[in-house]
């Protein structure tokens, strides 16, 4: 099919034409690439815009049962929700563990919803720029809501951070006192924490691992781009849909302040510049994979290793080359 009436049937709403767009921006083929990124132009004409959530959380704290309930929720107003997920280890761990649809029973068969498992490769940059491809063709597609999945591992919680509007942190109640061990970047990621399965017998903890995440919320710095009472944090019950209304309505007032005082486009806009350095950054490390970098590294590599070379001036070596076959 041609790039320009495929991008038309996205934009058309069809999701089979969806399915084959995502299919080709995560394609590795070279020509598949072009033409990949020719869709991204067409597409790019539309002028829609969807609120991008991104949701992050350990296996088990309940992404996939949130997903689906709070999706649902969604739908009953009359929203058209799509499902992505970043997770850089699918391949390693042979499937992805991410965007489940089995867990997502109900809304895998609704027509206003779409989602995408991660696509299987390991290699973060490809991964984060197949995803960001996945945001803008869901946006043009017609999508209101864009839900960007992840496990807190490596760096995919930032790459979701660094696509998202507002950014969920899912935690299960704790068991002792003790906060989870959620490392203070993410926390000073979090728009929202949602301490989910506040129900039933875990109920008081949840409530108690929510009050300790209030008050570490309160000790990070404040950030401008939240209004009073932002970043905090709710409790949720995913599996008896209790709490996602209010979490919602918390979501839409924030993005509401945010867009009244310019932060919305404001972090839109930083997001681009943060993905162009990414795109450099990316296409440079693919660069040196490549030969002759490859096999010049390896040799210099050696060269370190024996103590014959410093590891600067090995480096500086590489760098040279690469600037010469580039002027
Ligand atoms: N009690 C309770 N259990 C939940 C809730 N949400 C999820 N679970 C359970 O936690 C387990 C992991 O849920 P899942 O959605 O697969 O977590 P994920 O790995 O983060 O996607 C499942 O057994 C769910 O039934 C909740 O709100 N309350
Ligand atoms: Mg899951």
């Amino acid at each position: 099919m041609e790039i320009t009436e495929l991008a038309r049937q996205v934009i058309a709403g069809n999701r089979r034409a969806l399915a084959r767009a995502i299919t080709l921006v995560e394609s590795v083929r070279s020509d598949h690439r072009e033409q990949a990124t020719a869709l991204m132009e067409e597409i790019g004409r539309s002028g829609r815009q969807a609120l991008r959530l991104g949701l992050s959380g350990t296996p088990g704290v309940g992404k996939s049962t949130f997903i689906e309930s709070f999706g649902m929720m969604l739908i009953r107003e009359g929203l058209k929700v799509a499902v992505l997920a970043v997770d850089p280890s699918s391949s390693r761990s042979g499937g992805s563990i991410l965007g489940d649809k089995t867990r997502m029973e109900y809304l895998s068969r609704e027509k206003n919803a779409f989602i995408r498992p991660s696509p299987s490769r390991s290699e973060l940059g490809g991964v984060a720029r197949r995803t960001r491809e996945a945001v803008a063709l869901c946006e043009a597609a017609g999508y209101d809501l864009i839900l960007i999945e992840t496990v807190g591992v490596g760096q995919s919680e930032t790459v979701v951070a660094e696509m998202s509007d507002v950014f969920l942190l899912l935690l299960a109640p704790a068991g002792g006192d003790e906060l989870q061990g959620v490392k203070r970047g993410i926390m000073e990621m979090a728009d929202i924490i949602l301490v989910n399965k506040a129900d039933g017998d875990l109920k008081a903890a949840a409530q108690r691992t929510r009050a300790d995440y209030a008050g570490a919320l309160r000790l990070l710095r404040k950030r401008p781009q939240d209004p009073e009472g932002f970043p905090k944090a709710m409790t949720v019950s995913a599996l008896e849909e209790k709490g996602l209304a209010t979490a919602w309505q918390e979501m839409q007032a924030l993005v509401a302040w945010r867009r009244e005082n310019g932060f919305f486009d404001r972090r839109r806009a930083e997001q681009a510049e943060y993905w162009f350095g990414q795109e450099i950054r990316y296409g440079l490390l693919g660069q040196l994979e490549r030969e002759p970098y490859k096999s010049l590294i390896g040799t210099l590599a050696a060269k370190v290793a024996a103590g014959e070379s410093t590891p600067g001036n090995a480096a500086a070596e590489v760098l040279r080359a690469l600037r010469q076959d580039a002027g």
